[in-house]
């Protein structure tokens, strides 16, 4: 039986990876940070089924000795380094914490697994913000990089340090450049999950409006079920690569919104309110990735469509909504 090792377990994206690997077979560990609300942690993995098939123990990314600690205890065959402050507003509020976790976390991580675990493979999360201000209207692997916040210079250095370590060390650790995918799993903090539960509450009559930024910004949007199958595809290759994971199509935060509101048969032009506030210090206007190498190499290919996909999404929050509606 192979052994996984997952930081951000708790996330969208660790929760949809845990599922995958315990289907094929795999012992599922996740490294989390402490919370002062232990037992509510693991939601994600409950709504996926998965929560009593992985095993949870400490581990935070600032913390290489704890790190160490997990690693040497679960001996895993492939590491997943999925934890970060991710939410890109957010970093520039905490610039600082962003840069250790997101971005030296990675290098405790990678010292973790040299010291206690070299023959591991290891994914790095890295991330299309990296190309930020965008050199080609189709981002690749061979694309020049231009971070636009201090999340995104914070994965640039994640990125990097895997890079290195494995031309430094030999190290089989690849890094897979995802573009935007969500679920409906998302944190409710990003564009797309924060538009189907408003759209969910404004149906329900919980609400009236719907407060947004920049709804011309425009992004590359998978399904995070088929993203983490191209996470686990990349640890099954014989050499570490770097590899673009994208749709290769990019619509508007208009037209994704739009999409929602039409699903329940409402306007959007009534409900969304144009907030200034929720504009960021530096944006990214549009991005669109390329995915023929992983196409190619990996033979992954998004299943999912951004319809079906913003469908699923209102769907599930207008039943966690009325669940919640009903118990109280
Ligand atoms: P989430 O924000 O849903 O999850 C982030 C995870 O990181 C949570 O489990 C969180 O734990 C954990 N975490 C935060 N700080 C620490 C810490 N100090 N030590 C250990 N764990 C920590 O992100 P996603 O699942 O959406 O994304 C997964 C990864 O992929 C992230 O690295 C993200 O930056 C990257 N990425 C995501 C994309 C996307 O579109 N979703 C696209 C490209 C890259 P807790 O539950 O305690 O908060
Ligand atoms: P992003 O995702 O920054 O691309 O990072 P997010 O959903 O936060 O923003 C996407 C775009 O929508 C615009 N926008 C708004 N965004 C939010 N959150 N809230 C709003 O009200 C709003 N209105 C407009 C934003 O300005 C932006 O242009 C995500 C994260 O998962 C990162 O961790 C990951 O690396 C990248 O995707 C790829």
């Amino acid at each position: 039986m192979k052994r996984a090792l997952i930081t951000g377990i708790t996330g969208q994206d660790g929760a949809y990876l845990s599922q995958l690997l315990v289907d094929k077979g795999y012992e599922v560990f996740g490294a989390i940070r402490r919370s002062s609300l232990r037992g509510a942690e693991d939601h994600r993995l409950r709504w996926l089924g998965v929560a009593n098939r992985v095993t949870l123990l400490d581990g935070d990314l600032n913390d290489l000795s704890s790190l160490a600690r997990v690693v040497k205890e679960t001996r895993p065959d492939e590491i997943y380094n999925l934890g970060a402050q991710s939410f890109v507003a957010n970093s520039w509020r905490q610039p600082v914490l962003t840069a250790n976790v997101t971005a030296v976390g990675v290098t405790n991580l990678l010292e973790a697994m040299r010291a206690e675990r070299p023959e591991a493979r290891f994914y790095q999360a890295s991330s299309s913000e990296m190309f930020g201000l965008v050199q080609q209207s189709q981002q690749n692997e061979s694309t020049p990089f231009h971070p636009r916040s201090p999340y995104a210079v914070a994965k640039l250095y994640g990125h990097w340090i895997t890079v290195n370590y494995r031309e430094s060390f030999g190290l089989h650790a690849s890094s897979g450049i995802l573009f935007n995918h969500e679920s409906p799993l998302r944190g409710v903090e990003f564009v797309t999950r924060k538009v189907t539960d408003g759209v969910a509450r404004i149906k329900l009559g919980l609400a009236d409006e719907l407060r947004l930024g920049n709804i011309d910004a425009k992004r590359d949007w998978g399904h995070a079920r088929d993203h983490v199958r191209a996470m686990w595809l990349m640890l099954q290759q014989d050499q570490p690569d770097d590899y673009v994971v994208a749709t290769g199509r990019t619509t508007s935060v208009r037209e994704m919104c739009r999409l929602a509101f039409d699903y329940v048969g409402l306007e959007m032009s009534k409900h969304v309110v144009i907030d200034p506030t929720l504009y960021r210090p530096a944006e990214v206007d549009a991005l669109c990735g390329d995915p023929a190498k992983a196409a190619k190499i990996l033979g992954w290919k998004a299943e999912i469509s951004l319809e079906q996909m913003i469908h699923e999404m209102v769907d599930a929050d207008l039943k966690r909504l009325k669940a919640h509606k009903d118990r109280a």
